[in-house]
């Protein structure tokens, strides 16, 4: 049985949405293994052990593990092709990798500057630019993923939700985090609060215990 590595709120959403699916899909079951990161749970060696980066998330697939988000999507999605969850046709299913290495590579380490500014700039005055400069180009990403949540119906790929759902709820509610109101980005709240009704990303979300619920003007 797989094993996922995840924490609340995480980019671990991206393949625990992906590990419902299957399952609702496929029947196959998977293990949620609750990470703790306030903790320092993934610094622990035992989870070094797993991945060098101490980060979540990881998939264990019989017993070996797997890091990086758009592995371990390709390696979901490859394992239980009738789940969906990437596009089939080999074109169509490079263009949704591009789209999530996107999100995993531009968008997320943007948020990092803004939640972890510190490993960026020392001084005040340098930490206030960098946030303030992360925030910019945050808001032009999620203006980008609403563009995109457009054409989505209602799922980003037709019925089923999958990880750019999964991704684009987490980037959203991220964004509240930063000061970006998702009222403000009303097409793309719509398609989130749609998708999150979904019974594998409802699941999902039940398990973490989260919502969009992050907002806080700056
Ligand atoms: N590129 C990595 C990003 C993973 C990542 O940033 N994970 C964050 C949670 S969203 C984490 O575990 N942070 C804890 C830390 O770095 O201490 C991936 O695709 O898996």
């Amino acid at each position: 049985m797989l094993e996922l590595y995840f924490a609340p709120g995480a980019c671990s959403f991206v393949p625990h949405v992906g590990l419902e699916v299957v399952r609702a899909a496929t029947g196959a079951d998977f293990k949620p293994n609750l990470v703790k990161l306030h903790k320092g749970e993934n610094k622990k060696p035992e989870f070094l052990a797993m991945n060098p980066n101490g980060q979540v998330p990881v998939l264990l697939v019989e017993g070996k593990p797997l890091h990086q988000i758009v592995a371990i999507c390709d390696t979901i999605d490859r394992l239980f092709p009738k789940a969906g969850l990437l596009p089939a046709e080999p074109w169509a299913r490079a263009e949704a990798l591009s789209q999530l290495a996107w999100m995993n590579n531009t968008v997320h380490p943007t948020f990092t500057r803004w939640f972890r500014t510190g490993y960026f700039a020392e001084s005040e005055a340098a930490q206030a630019d960098v946030k303030r400069l992360a925030a910019a180009q945050l808001r032009t990403h999620l203006e980008r993923i609403q563009e995109w949540s457009k054409a989505a119906g209602p799922c980003w790929f037709g019925n089923k939700p999958g990880f750019h759902d999964a991704y684009a709820f987490t980037l959203l509610r991220w964004g509240g985090y930063a000061g970006i109101d998702p009222d403000s980005l009303p097409a793309y709240k719509t398609y989130v609060e749609r998708v999150m009704q979904s019974p594998p990303v409802a699941a999902a979300l039940e398990r973490e215990r989260v919502k969009l619920d992050t907002y806080k003007p700056q």
